[in-house]
Formats: C-alpha cells, sequence, structure tokens
C-alpha cells in the first residue's frame, strides 16, 4: 500500500520534528540515527506545495520540448529499463537555517534537514538518448505534480526546476523509482523521482512527471525567486543560484545540553560533500584553538555520500566545553567558522559547534 492511502492528517512518519503543519516539512532527529542508511521513515520531508494525488492509471512520463522524438513512457515501461542503484547523502540547502545570524526568515531547520538513501531507477541519460536533444536545447525542464498557491504569486503553478544540458552532471543523475529497495513513499516522490547526485535538496524532484528540453533558461519561481544567493532580501541583481552542496559536517553526539560526565567518551557525527569526498575531519574541545583528527569510521567511502566520524575524548577536568568540527573535501575545501550570510539563508556549512558543561563528581 502507498501510504498516499492513509486518511488525510494522519502522520506516517510520528519520528519527525514538525517544521511546518501544511506544506508539510519534518526534519530528521538526527542525533538519535546511529546507521548509516537513514531508514525511509525517519528520512526528512520538505515540501512547498500540498502533496498530490496520483492517478497511476492515467499516469505517465513525457518527454518533450527540444527533442527529435518526444516520448511518454508508462510505470511500466520505466520498471523494464535498464536500472542503476546509488547511494546518496542530499541535504536541504536551507539546514542550519535556524543558526544563520542575523536570523532569517524560512524553515528553521536545525541539523536534520540531510539524509543518505539509496536511490535505484532509470539512468537519466538513457531516456534523452532515445528522445535525441536537438542541439537548441540548453536546460532541461523537470515538473513535478505538485501544485498550488505560493505566499507571492496569484495563480497556481507547480514545483519546477531545471538542470543546465552538462553531459558529466546528467550522467550522474537518476529517475529514481525505488529508494531503500522498495517503491519510493508518496511523499517522497511516488512514483518517480529526479535524483541530482552532489547538488542540494530542491534539485531532486519529487513526483515527476515531465521533462522538458528547453532552447532558454527557466525562470519558474523555485528556479529564480527560491534557491539564489542574495544579499539583499527582494534584490536579485547579483543572485547566484543554489546548485552543489558545499562541504559540511555536524556533531550527533554529544548534543546541546546533554549530560556528559569525566572519563572517556566518543565524539560522535556525520560529513559530507558535493562532488567530492571527506577527506579528513577534525575536531577541537577548546573553541577551536586545538584541532585533533577524528576517525572516519565508514567502510563505504564513495562519493556522493556522507562519512560517520568519531573522536575519543577523554574529559580529565570539569568545566565548561565548547566542542566544534569540520569537515575538509579532496577539493581542499573546508568548512568555515561562519558560512557567508545570506538573505534566504541557505548553504549554510558553518562549523557546528556544540557547547557543555561537565560537572565535578560529587562523593
Ligand atoms: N515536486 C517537488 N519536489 C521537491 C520539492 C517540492 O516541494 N516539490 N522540494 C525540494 C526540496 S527543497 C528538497 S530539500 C527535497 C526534499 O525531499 P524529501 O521531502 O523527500 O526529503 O525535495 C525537493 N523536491
Ligand atoms: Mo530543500
Amino acid at each position: 500500500m502507498q501510504n498516499q492511502d492513509l486518511p488525510r492528517g494522519m502522520n506516517d512518519k510520528p519520528g519527525l520534528i514538525p517544521r511546518q503543519v501544511m506544506p508539510e516539512n519534518l526534519e530528521t532527529p538526527i542525533n538519535n540515527i546511529l546507521s548509516w542508511i537513514t531508514p525511509t521513515e525517519m528520512y526528512y520531508a520538505r515540501n512547498h506545495l500540498p502533496y498530490p494525488t496520483i492517478q497511476m492509471q492515467s499516469w505517465a512520463l513525457g518527454l518533450g520540448g527540444e527533442v527529435e522524438k518526444p516520448f511518454s513512457f508508462t510505470y511500466e515501461d520505466l520498471k523494464k529499463m535498464p536500472s542503476v542503484s546509488k547511494f546518496v547523502t542530499t541535504e536541504c540547502s536551507g539546514n542550519k537555517r535556524a543558526f544563520m545570524e542575523p536570523p532569517v526568515p524560512g524553515e528553521q531547520w536545525r541539523i536534520g534537514a540531510v539524509g543518505n538513501v539509496k536511490w535505484t531507477g532509470v539512468p537519466l541519460t538513457y531516456l534523452l538518448d532515445q528522445a535525441k536533444l536537438k542541439g537548441s536545447a540548453v536546460e532541461l525542464i523537470f515538473t513535478g505534480s505538485d501544485s498550488g498557491i505560493r505566499p507571492d504569486m496569484d495563480t497556481p503553478v507547480n514545483y519546477e526546476r531545471s538542470l543546465p544540458l552538462d553531459r558529466t552532471l546528467l550522467a550522474e543523475c537518476i529517475l529514481g523509482l525505488k529508494m531503500n529497495g522498495e517503491p519510493i513513499p508518496h511523499k517522497h516522490g511516488f512514483p518517480l523521482r529526479l535524483i541530482v547526485p552532489g547538488w542540494y535538496g530542491m534539485a531532486h524532484v519529487k513526483w515527476v512527471t515531465r521533462i522538458t528540453a528547453s532552447s532558454i533558461p527557466f525562470k519558474g519561481p523555485f528556479q529564480a525567486i527560491d534557491y539564489v544567493y542574495i544579499t539583499n532580501e527582494g534584490d536579485y541583481h547579483d543572485a547566484v543560484p543554489v546548485t552543489e552542496m558545499k562541504v559540511n559536517s555536524i556533531i550527533t553526539w554529544p548534543s546541546k545540553g546533554e549530560k556528559v560526565h569525566l572519563g572517556q567518551h566518543t565524539v560522535r557525527g556525520l560529513a559530507w560533500a558535493g562532488k567530492g569526498t571527506i577527506n579528513k575531519v577534525e575536531v577541537s574541545l577548546d573553541n577551536g584553538m586545538t584541532w585533533n583528527s577524528a576517525q572516519l569510521t565508514s567502510s563505504e567511502h564513495e562519493q556522493y555520500t556522507w562519512t560517520l566520524w568519531e573522536y575519543l575524548w577523554d574529559i580529565t577536568a570539569p568545566g565548561h566545553y565548547s566542542l566544534l568540527a569540520r569537515a575538509f573535501d579532496s577539493y581542499g575545501n573546508v568548512q568555515p567558522k561562519a558560512a557567508p550570510w545570506n538573505a534566504k539563508g541557505y548553504g549554510n556549512n558553518s562549523i557546528h559547534q556544540i557547547k557543555l558543561m561537565v560537572p565535578q563528581i560529587l562523593h
């Protein structure tokens, strides 16, 4: 049963932290998740519009625009096509927005708008090769089935995003049919979802129903108003599109306010990057004065996936501690103390800080 059949209002992701009720936005309680793979029911949900109703009897994926041979594929057609699986860490570009200083509007994500799952589906280039793109095509537009009114517009719009016609990028993309080995749950894009490894979440269009090759750059609201880095709200003259994920990491243990006592402890966390892989993670126990190498403990050090890390912390003195963790990627990028502030609060890869008070042992 797809969970679109659940009675309206029934919460099928009870373990998540609500950030907005309508449309539904839920954050993963990431401190509680110790597995490399995020269990599907614990995966964060980010929606701009109400969930769509999908009629499978009439559902099809259309492929048109600047192509020699426009196509329409059924779900059954897609299931018979060549398929690949990829583990992909996807972070919402608004993750860590709650830590932006000064604060910015938007969903106040803390550290849990990120997850790592196995996606299985049809390579995007397999479909493109059948439709044969014309030389005039410069972008591909992916249309989601969800539609609704944005607060800043009068007429309903669908969630739509484009990708540049960059062969290297497109060769990595999957039209996902399965998430962690099962048909994608309704909330995560059933029956078909775009996966763009290494890019922030907004590019991974859910409920994809149409792909349009376009001869002009796409300027839809989820492309040109949302998901751009700007420094003054309302001023788009120097807007830079949000694309690849920046190198980032979080401390998952201890969490803020955790009771930690003298003795040996394992500090734990996660680190990820966009195109690169994680080379190194360092931990500081003294607010960044000195740094120590953490151990990368994932057996999988694949591109596009996060790495678990840990650091043995021997606390010999009570007092106040400020724990920091910073990740380095294979391109030599490192997380900054404070990421560039931007009016919409995207791409916050600032170093995560946990402040703790270790008490005296009372005899
Ligand atoms: N159709 C559609 N696709 C979408 C969105 C959406 O609102 N509608 N949100 C995007 C954003 S911003 C993110 S971070 C991811 C979230 O995917 P999830 O809800 O499966 O976690 O989906 C992306 N794809
Ligand atoms: Mo997002």
